[in-house]
């Protein structure tokens, strides 16, 4: 995929600020500190673009980057980071699910889990509201670069077991393995709009 622009647009805190021109967009959820932000500087292959950092919860707001001026990529805030985890419906749940819920625009889904580790409770929540409202997505296993081929398999296998029924890519924002296939779906599920 040649990516010949990509430029940050805004960040919204409510409904009111999202934008409108009615272009389709791709989301980018998973938990705090997963990689949301440095999976689209990899895909757009722009360091920096999107922000990133050590300390979770660095994304709050839900900001959209418009990409070859035909679509946006919409970077989500991190879930579960806060110790008061009230699940989804905690700052998180207001704003994330009502995007999720009324965006017309939204063509794709990417949820994002940590291929190192078991996917958690809210990951399963979030997983099972997508499948519930039928909603198309995607799997991405992120950090695939800090584990071997065999335990990547591994736990490619137990993210199936725990996020069943979806697609699942492994992917690495340091070696960029995944690009490709990812870059395949985005496609895929734009050209369905
Ligand atoms: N080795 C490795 N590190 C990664 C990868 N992706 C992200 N990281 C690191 O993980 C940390 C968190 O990455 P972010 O992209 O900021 O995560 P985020 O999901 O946007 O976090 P929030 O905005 O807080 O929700 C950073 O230190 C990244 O450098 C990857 O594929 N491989
Ligand atoms: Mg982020």
């Amino acid at each position: 995929m040649k990516v010949s622009s990509a430029e940050f647009t805004k960040s919204a805190f409510n409904q009111t600020h999202w934008t409108i021109d009615g272009l389709p967009e791709i989301a980018f959820l998973g938990r705090s500190n997963v990689g949301k932000s440095s999976l689209l500087n990899s895909l757009l292959q722009r360091k920096g673009l999107a922000r990133t950092s050590n300390t979770p919860g660095r994304t709050q707001s839900i900001n959209f980057f418009l990409v070859n001026e035909s679509f946006y990529f919409v970077d989500l805030p991190g879930y579960g980071f806060a110790k008061v985890s009230k699940a989804m419906r905690a700052d998180w749940g207001k704003m994330a699910e009502e995007y999720l819920a009324e965006r017309r625009e939204l063509v794709l889904s990417i949820q994002l889990v940590d291929s190192r580790h078991k996917p958690t409770e809210l990951d399963s929540q979030l997983h099972e509201w997508l499948v519930y409202h039928k909603k198309a997505h995607i799997i991405v296993a992120t950090k695939a670069d800090k584990l071997s081929n065999n335990k990547l398999n591994m736990s490619l296998q137990e993210i199936e077991t725990a996020l069943p029924e979806s697609k699942i890519i492994a992917y690495s924002a340091v070696t960029g393995k995944g690009r490709d296939a990812l870059w395949h779906e985005i496609l895929n599920s734009l050209e369905k709009k």
